[in-house]
């Protein structure tokens, strides 16, 4: 069996995989000086912006608390650039297939001592496709730790319902506790040094605690679809879509799978990031 056939098994068959130091230490530093950069950039800073998503404690007169990063790929050309590497795209060829697009990014910094924690919740609930040959990539730019809030998956679960993700009848982006009480006791951390890259299905269920520890866990989250996976909420601008392209070619003929979908909608109370969404939700796991 290669390598690409037993990524590929485990993928399919648990909803996501480990590749362990993909990236090594000069490639992971350049990542996190640019990180770093652009943390301190949010230093004086009142309010979240198109850059910066702050955590609640945040503080402009102290050192910058920054919970997220908005989209880095898209942002800036360091991260374009890891979004296109031949290492990941053969990874990613492997589990969508030759046609591939990007579709996401973010930074969840997770800092040592109060990084936020991210509810229990499937990225399918965000943006339901055609298909579900969607998933996201997470690169560790710090050692991912059983301490640090690592991301927790519940293996097979990709295969399993679709859960709700309202609350008092509008999208919250995170799943009530009580609904995935039992399935969550199966679930299994994600860890691996620095430059190692986690994968995870667009159905799969995931979410991750409050970081307590001494170490931050930044973690860059990009999303990819197979090119025949269109969104179901729609594509306001063609030559913007086609622009994300990152492999093969074009297809105006999606392919539609017949899978559960709920629609986020109406929309959630709290706009912003997913931690502003999860805001609503008042049956937490974390
Ligand atoms: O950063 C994490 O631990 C989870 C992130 C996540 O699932 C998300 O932002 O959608």
């Amino acid at each position: 069996m290669t390598n690409d056939t037993a990524l590929k098994q485990h993928y399919d068959t648990h909803g996501y995989v480990v590749v362990p130091s993909l990236f090594d230490a000069s490639e992971v530093q350049l990542l996190r000086n640019t990180t770093d950069q652009i943390i301190e950039s949010a230093r004086g800073k009142s309010e979240s912006d198109s850059i910066h998503d702050l955590e609640d404690s945040h503080n402009p007169k102290d050192a910058p608390r920054v919970r997220r990063i908005k989209d880095p790929v898209q942002q800036f050309d360091t991260y374009g650039t890891l979004a296109r590497n031949e290492k990941l795209l053969s990874i990613l060829r492997t589990l969508l297939g030759t046609h591939v697009r990007f579709h996401s990014s973010k930074i969840n910094i997770k800092s040592a001592a109060y990084g936020a924690a991210v509810e229990w919740h499937q990225d399918w609930a965000f943006y339901p496709h055609t298909n579900d040959a969607v998933l996201a990539v997470g690169v560790a730019l710090d050692d991912l730790t059983e301490d640090n809030g690592p991301l927790m998956v519940v293996p097979g679960s990709h295969r399993g319902p679709v859960y709700d993700h309202h609350t008092d009848g509008a999208f919250c982006g995170a799943i009530a506790a009580c609904e995935v009480v039992d399935q969550i006791q199966n679930a299994v951390p994600l860890l691996g040094p620095a430059g190692s890259v986690t994968i995870h299905h667009v159905r799969t269920l995931h979410g991750s605690a409050v970081n307590q520890s001494t170490q931050p866990r930044p973690l860059l989250l990009i999303s990819y679809a197979a090119a025949d996976a269109w969104p179901l909420m729609g594509i306001s601008d063609f030559q913007s879509f086609t622009n994300q392209l990152i492999s093969g070619s074009e297809c105006t003929a999606p392919r539609l799978e017949a899978i559960p979908v709920r629609m986020p909608l109406p929309a959630a109370e709290f706009q912003g990031s997913i931690y502003e969404n999860q805001r609503a939700q008042q049956d937490r796991a974390f």
